[in-house]
Parts: structure tokens; sequence; C-alpha cells
């Protein structure tokens, strides 16, 4: 592939990024149009419900798309959704070329647009820079295979493994930049998860603070609804609601945390606690597509026994604090080093002092 066609491509993917976070349960999408080696129109979907990409750079280009090469992150969608279809836009509009980077996941789209333009004479190419489009939609593309979300766990640690001092103390353990990236994250998926030890511990706000960024649902996964009716979540002003998941059935208590303003989420109930893969189901259900669970050790390691984490994000903070202090995943671990759980696509980033260690859990 030549180095314009990926160079085009990645404009398109400069514009898909600035939706990520913004568009569930959509994906995100961006979209170049380049005639006679000019770019004649770019755009990139802002939200469900809204027009998609290619509407928007089909738009900014008007009659110079006729005969152009069009490159768009997502296969143009063949159907009639909440907007028209795409890929019949892209026929009206006489486009030259189409280059895809990836095939639609979602089942009534998947190949369907790309053989309604084939069919009208268009060349179509897919694949294209089609790793980097994955990347930028792992929560739409898991969510429309199994409805369930991706899970990103994240985690601060010092180098010797601990969260926090054998007195409790954590605050704090990355340094300024490594705080702004999990900020930045939190902007870039659909719902942030902590276990209610968190809330009563450190009483966190759990919002995006970065300009632009948008907040995340909040769900706290309280069992035995523990949580303070005085906690800071409750008097924030955010569009994002926040959600307490129980399988407690003390009615008063119930009514009590809904009089605060937070919805309550009945859950099936596993060895005394919330079934975490019921609770992501149900999140699935109403379309959240990426969940960022930022502990603490109880919700991490119910997460990780489960086989539930798709990826793990670990800021390790050059620090050594020794003794017994908290580990990252409570519970029993496994018994021998030759069961321990592996990880796979391992990418080290530095970021400030810190270090930022990431990598997908294998599923055995
Ligand atoms: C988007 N934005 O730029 C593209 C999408 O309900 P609708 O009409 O908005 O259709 C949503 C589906 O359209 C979505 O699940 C995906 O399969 C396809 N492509 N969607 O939101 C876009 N190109
Ligand atoms: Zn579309």
């Amino acid at each position: 592939m030549s180095a314009t066609h990926q160079k085009m491509m990645r404009m398109a993917l400069a514009e898909a990024r600035k939706g990520v976070g913004k568009t569930a349960p959509n994906p995100a999408v961006g979209c170049v149009i380049v005639k006679d080696g000019a770019v004649v129109g770019k755009g990139w979907h802002k939200k469900a419900g809204t027009p998609h990409a290619e509407v928007h750079a089909l738009r900014a280009a008007g009659e110079k798309a006729e005969g152009s090469d069009v490159y768009v992150t997502l296969e143009p969608c063949s159907h009639f959704g909440k907007t028209p279809p795409c890929a019949k836009a892209l026929i009206e509009a006489r486009v030259a070329r189409v280059f895809v980077a990836m095939v639609d996941p979602n089942p009534v789209v998947s190949g369907n647009g790309i053989r309604m333009l084939e069919e009208a004479g268009i060349e179509v190419e897919v694949g294209l820079l089609e790793a980097e489009s994955r990347e930028l939609n792992l929560g739409f593309i898991k969510w429309m295979q199994t409805k369930r979300p991706y899970v990103v766990l994240k985690s601060a640690m010092t180098l010797d493994g601990k969260t926090a001092t054998a007195g409790g103390d954590s605050k704090w353990i990355t340094a300024d930049a490594a705080r702004r990236e999990v900020h930045r994250l939190r902007g870039k998926l659909d719902a942030i998860m902590v276990g209610v030890g968190t809330v009563i511990k450190d009483d966190p706000l759990l919002t995006c603070r970065v300009p632009g960024g948008k907040d995340p649902l909040r769900v706290i996964v309280d069992s035995t609804l523990r949580v303070p009716l005085h906690a800071a979540l409750f008097s924030l002003k955010s569009e994002a609601k926040t959600v307490i998941a129980t399988c407690s059935g003390n009615l008063a208590r119930i009514d009590a945390v809904r009089a605060r303003g937070a919805e309550v989420l009945v859950c099936r109930q596993k060895e005394g606690r919330v079934d975490l893969e019921h609770l992501f189901e149900r999140l699935g259900e109403r379309g959240v597509q990426s969940v960022l669970l930022e502990g603490g050790h109880h919700l991490a390691g119910g997460a990780l026994r489960a086989g539930l984490i798709d990826r793990c994000k670990f800021f390790l903070a050059p620090k050594l604090v020794g003794g017994a202090g908290t580990g990252l995943f409570a519970g029993e671990g496994v018994p021998l080093m030759a069961d321990a759980i592996r990880l796979e696509g391992m990418t080290v980033k530095k970021i400030g002092a810190d270090l930022l260690v990431e990598g997908r859990p294998t599923k055995n």
C-alpha cells in the first residue's frame, strides 16, 4: 500500500479519534475525501443518532466528491438505522474508490456496505491500517460480538507491586503526568467502575478532569449497600449517572440511596458478592461498550479470577514500599508459579517518571 494511501487513512484515523468515548453505542469513525491529491473533505462521527463520518466528509467535499478517493476507518453502512446508508450516499456522490480500514462487526452491515459499493462499480480496498482502526473501537467490536463491555483494569502501584502502605496510605503513588493520563482514559471509556471500599476510603468523584473530556457513567460495586449517603459523588453536578450495583435486599437502604440521585441496580449474587459477570451483562444491555475498572483490590481480584479483564494498564511508580502493604488483587492467588495468568501483547511506555505497562491477560 502506497505511502499516500497510508497518510490519508492516518488522517481519517485522527478524525475518528476525536469521537472516541463519545459515540457509544456507535463506533468512532473518521473519513477523508481526496481529489487529485488534495483533501477536499473530512469528518468524524460525533454522537449516536447524528450523521455518520462519511456524511460530514461528503457535505464538505460537495461536487468535488465525484471521481474522488474516500478513506474511511470503518466499512460504510448499508442500512437505514437512525440515519440513511452511507454506502448509498457515496454511490450517489459518484466517488471512484473507497479505502476501508476494517469490516463493520455490526452483523446488520458486515460486508453488505462493501458489496453495495462494489455492485455500483466502485473500487473497494479493505484492510488499510486495520489494526489502528480496531484499537479505536475495542469496546464497539467486543460489544457487537458478545453484547458485553470491553474491560480495562487500571492500577497504579509501586515497583514492588503495592497499591498502599501497610497503614493504608496511597496518596499518591504515581506523579502528575500519569494521573493526567488516567483522566484522559476516563474520558475515552463509557463507564468507570470501583468497589465501595474505594468510595469509603478515598471519597472520589470519578470524573474526567481534562479539557473537552466527557464524564463516564460511574458504577460502584457495593454488595451490601455500604456506600455512605454523604459520599462526594452524590453531590456531583454531571451529566453522567451514578449506578450502585448491589445484591442487598434492604429496601429502606435502597430507597435512601435512590433518594441521593443514584440508580440502584440489583444484581445476581455469587458467593455473597455481586456477580460481576451478570453486572457486565446488564451494563452491556444498556449500551455500555467499555468499562474502566479502577480498583480496589477486592473488585480487581474478583474480576481477574472470573476472567473478565480484557486489558491491564499498570502505572508503575519508581518507588518501593516494602513490608506488608496492600497488593493489587485480593483473594486467593494461584498456588504455583506455573499456574500464573500470563499477559500477551505487552507494551511499555514512559510517562513522566512512571512506567505504563500494558497487556492482555490470556484466558484459559
Ligand atoms: C456510526 N458512525 O460514522 C459509521 C457507522 O443507527 P445508525 O444509523 O447511526 O447506525 C449505526 C451503525 O452504523 C453502527 O452500528 C455501525 O455499524 C454503522 N457505521 N456508525 O455511528 C459512523 N460509519
Ligand atoms: Zn453510515
